[in-house]
């Protein structure tokens, strides 16, 4: 059985982390052939010659039968691959921001040297027949670079981020060198069937692409199979934290200090693309339009800093911060404050109990993959009593989620009005609501993600075929 690789910018050591669902579905995939994890250590070092091919460069850690390899990064890498091409190009494209994208040229230097040094690091560690599973929008260009180093190996490409359409696409200077990078891949998964569309599209319209069958694609000389494989979480995990002592305390807790009240939540790292003064702004249309609402719904958002040293994140902390101070003070009385507002990361196991409590979950991103807090919300509620989803129409999980109350996040009137009919929905229409939701995310799993996507790419034909 060929040995699993996995390769993505950050990975997650069991030695040090309370790892979430992806790091636990990507280790048991590992565990179960044995193999390495391979990235960046999150560290910076100076480097003479800007990294060379030398064993000595990487932490090497080995568990069992997995390894964990690493390496540093200069600090140049980082402010060119990481933060100036990643984060500054790719993710606010992806996420339709063109307004947010700084397109220095350096950027894209730098990107592709990292790449280049990705992939230098990780043949010294290959074997013939390993399958290598190369994870999201900091690598796209690492098959191509791999295969120009001779590297046959069968290698699949997950984006965890949206594709955009083809004329958002095109705005990047780098757009076909990008795409067609992505025709070294054997197999490329997407989130949702939305991506997969406009790939298909961008490939069509300019690259002449011409279709083979299902997802199948021929271009740049080249054939590649595409797919949807919306990712999930590990729901037993999910619901073994919430029945854990802690999970049990945080919902105790929540329940008697809003027991007069109607708790609303929002979990999200604080990301533009989360679309939290969206959110502010429809909660407070909720308390305009329904008064009822005042002096009982509390909104709790959590969000977790996230990319403090990219520029546009500090806008939005000013903004959230003006925003939730407003309506605080326009709105909150001498026992009650609408809107609680935690800039800190909360602990995990803390997560489900403050789920379990909530009334409402409010997923309202302006574009997102997929969006796991979705599907956590989903998997720690009580089936006999269930919160309700307002979940934006444009997070790739509403493909699946459809139970869910749609909303579209611009539309303030709209999204308060949604929040509104969760507030006060039937008990029997939450639990139908509930248990149609809870099946689809229990049959999509994160284990169920890990081996859909690891069985098609053993069953593609590989690229090396397809030159012979
Ligand atoms: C990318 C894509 C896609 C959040 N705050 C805290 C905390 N979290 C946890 C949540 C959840 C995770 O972080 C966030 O996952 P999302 O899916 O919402 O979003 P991204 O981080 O943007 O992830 C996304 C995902 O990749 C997977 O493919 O779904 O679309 O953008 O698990 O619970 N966890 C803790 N404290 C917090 O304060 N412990």
């Amino acid at each position: 059985m060929s040995r699993l690789v996995v390769v993505s910018n950050r990975t997650s050591d069991p030695r040090k982390t309370a790892a979430g669902g992806l790091a636990v579905a990507l280790r048991e995939s590992l565990e179960q052939t044995g193999g390495v994890w391979f990235g960046w250590s999150g560290k910076l070092r100076e480097m003479v010659d800007g990294g060379t091919v030398d064993q000595n460069d990487l932490h090497v850690h080995t568990t069992g039968n997995v390894t964990l390899a690493t390496f540093d990064l200069s600090p140049e890498d980082h402010d060119t691959y990481y933060l100036g091409y990643s984060n500054g190009v790719l993710w606010p494209v992806c996420h339709y921001r063109l307004d947010l994208a700084n397109f220095d040229t350096r950027f894209a230097k730098g990107y592709r040297r990292v790449n280049q040094l990705f992939a230098r690091k990780l043949l010294t560690l290959l074997k013939p027949d390993d399958i290598i599973w190369v994870h999201d929008y900091h690598l796209i260009p690492l098959a191509a670079e791999l295969r120009s180093a001779g590297c046959n190996n069968r290698i699949g490409f997950f984006l965890h981020i949206p594709m955009p359409p083809p004329l958002i696409m095109a705005a990047i200077p780098e757009h076909e060198w990008l795409m067609r990078s992505l025709f070294a891949y054997d197999l490329v998964g997407f989130q949702a069937e939305s991506d997969v569309t406009h790939f298909t599209h961008y490939v069509e319209s300019e690259a002449r692409a011409v279709c083979l069958g299902p997802n199948h694609l021929r271009a740049f000389d080249r054939t590649l199979q595409v797919g949807a494989y919306p990712i999930g979480i590990d729901v037993d995990e999910f619901v073994r934290l919430a029945q854990a002592k802690e999970g049990r305390d945080m919902f105790a807790r929540m329940r008697e200090e809003y027991s007069r009240r109607r708790l609303l939540l929002g979990v999200d790292r604080l990301d533009y693309s989360k679309g939290l003064p969206h959110r502010i702004h429809a909660f407070r249309q909720l308390l305009e339009r329904y008064p009822e609402n005042r002096d009982s719904a509390t909104l709790i958002q959590i969000a977790s800093p996230s990319r403090e040293d990219v520029g546009a994140y500090d806008d939005l902390r000013r903004e959230m911060d003006s925003l939730c101070g407003a309506i605080n003070g326009d709105f909150g009385e001498l026992d009650w404050m609408p809107v609680r507002y935690i800039h800190r990361n909360v602990a995990r196991k803390r997560l489900p109990g403050l789920y379990r409590a909530s009334r409402v979950a409010l997923v309202t991103p302006l574009r997102d993959g997929m969006n796991l807090v979705a599907k956590e919300f989903i998997a720690a509620q009580d089936p006999a009593d269930p919160g309700m989803l307002v979940l934006s129409r444009f997070a790739g999980a509403a493909e699946q989620l459809k139970e869910a109350l749609l909303v579209n996040p611009y539309d303030t009137q709209g999204t308060a009005d949604a929040i509104q009919r969760a507030l006060v929905m039937p008990l029997a229409e939450r639990i139908d609501r509930h248990s149609a939701l809870l099946n689809r995310v229990r049959e999509q799993d994160v284990h169920w993600w890990s081996r859909t996507f690891l069985k098609a790419l053993a069953e593609v034909e590989p690229v090396l075929a397809q030159m012979s």
